[in-house]
């Protein structure tokens, strides 16, 4: 009925049409020892997708690891191994249990079939297998891979965004203010220090009222560069805003932040900072205030705010000073 309803329409084959004209071509890996039937199958998917065979289930999995697969297609029936058993092995590897499985069994087994599904076969159909069936379902399972990876994708990428900043890579001042809240806790709980510092990088305006905002950002990248070549992997480095940058050194006294302060203010003082592809070169200073957690603190703002009246002496010094 639909061959012929599609022949009128002039269309050989409705589900060919649909799945060249969507690029719905999949990488399918076909896992079956006989080569008759392994032959078949893969004849009737390679028009649409790109199908390697293999016979061997041990050599299936190291290919269904390495390779660039989407579905993989299982058959219960191999002679030399158990399917089933294949199966779960492909849900349980690290490396192939994100691949859509697509299991292929007698009807007769409609129980291992059932068994199949349940330790994560993601569909199955039932010899003879129908080739409209077939392209059908290996159509539907790229198309929901495709459709789930976009969307951990994007899950992933808005994560990072809430909490990081755009321009440096740094964290975001939102990130800052809970995470300094919970180290801070932290540090009072179990009576160690907890230090920070407030960075400002001096007559900013400058920079982008004489070589402009693009330039300006460059330095900020750079700045935060230098920040992050100076600071520990446990260090908390983030942008509150502006130029305006906030370090948290967690179990560091005030004496060692000082002198992680004092660090960074060479690092940014010693070298001019290279933009536009090194066609410039800016000298930049910073101002640093810096603050240790007190026993009278009752929370991380009593702490920053010391740091930033540091800061705003450190500017009225001069600038380019660390104070404490
Ligand atoms: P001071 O030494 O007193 O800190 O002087 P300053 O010029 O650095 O301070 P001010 O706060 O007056 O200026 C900060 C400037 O930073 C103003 C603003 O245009 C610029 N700025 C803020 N955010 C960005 C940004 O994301 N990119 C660029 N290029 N500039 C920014
Ligand atoms: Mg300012
Ligand atoms: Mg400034
Ligand atoms: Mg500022």
């Amino acid at each position: 009925q639909r061959a012929l309803a599609s022949r009128q329409l002039g269309i050989a084959d409705p589900l060919a049409a649909a799945a060249a004209e969507t690029g719905l071509n999949g990488r399918v890996l076909l896992i079956e020892d006989r080569p008759l039937i392994a032959e078949r199958l893969a004849q009737a998917l390679s028009a649409f997708h790109s199908i390697e065979t293999e016979a061997d289930a041990q050599a299936a999995l190291t290919r269904a690891a390495e390779g660039d697969f989407e579905i993989v297609l299982v058959s219960l029936d191999l002679q030399n191994y158990d399917g089933l058993r294949l199966c779960s092995q492909l849900r349980s590897l690290e490396r192939t249990r994100n691949l859509s499985v697509l299991l292929l069994g007698e009807a007769e087994d409609k129980s291992r079939v059932l068994r199949g599904l349940e330790i994560g076969a993601h569909d199955f159909l039932v010899r003879p297998i129908d080739r409209n069936e077939l392209l059908a379902r290996a159509r539907t399972l790229v198309r929901r891979k495709r459709f789930t990876e976009r969307l951990r994708d994007s899950v992933q990428s808005s994560m990072e965004m809430a909490v990081m900043d755009q321009l440096t890579g740094l964290h975001n001042r939102r990130y800052l203010d809970t995470r300094l809240a919970t180290l801070f806790d932290e540090s009072a709980l179990r009576a160690r220090a907890l230090s920070l510092l407030v960075l400002d990088v001096d007559r900013f305006k400058i920079v982008n009222d004489t070589w402009g905002h693009d330039a300006g950002d460059e330095v900020l990248r750079d700045f935060a560069d230098r920040i992050r070549a100076c600071t520990r992997g446990i260090d908390l480095v983030a942008r509150m805003g502006g130029e305006e940058m906030v370090v948290v050194l967690p179990d560091t006294a005030l004496d060692a932040a000082q002198a992680v302060a004092e660090r960074i203010r060479q690092r940014v003082e010693g070298e001019p900072f290279q933009i536009q592809r090194g066609q410039r070169a800016i000298p930049v200073t910073v101002s640093i205030g810096v603050a240790s957690r007190r026993a009278g603190d009752g929370g991380p703002v009593e702490m920053m705010k010391r740091a930033d009246e540091a800061v705003y002496r450190a500017k009225a010094a001069g600038r380019n000073r660390v104070i404490v």
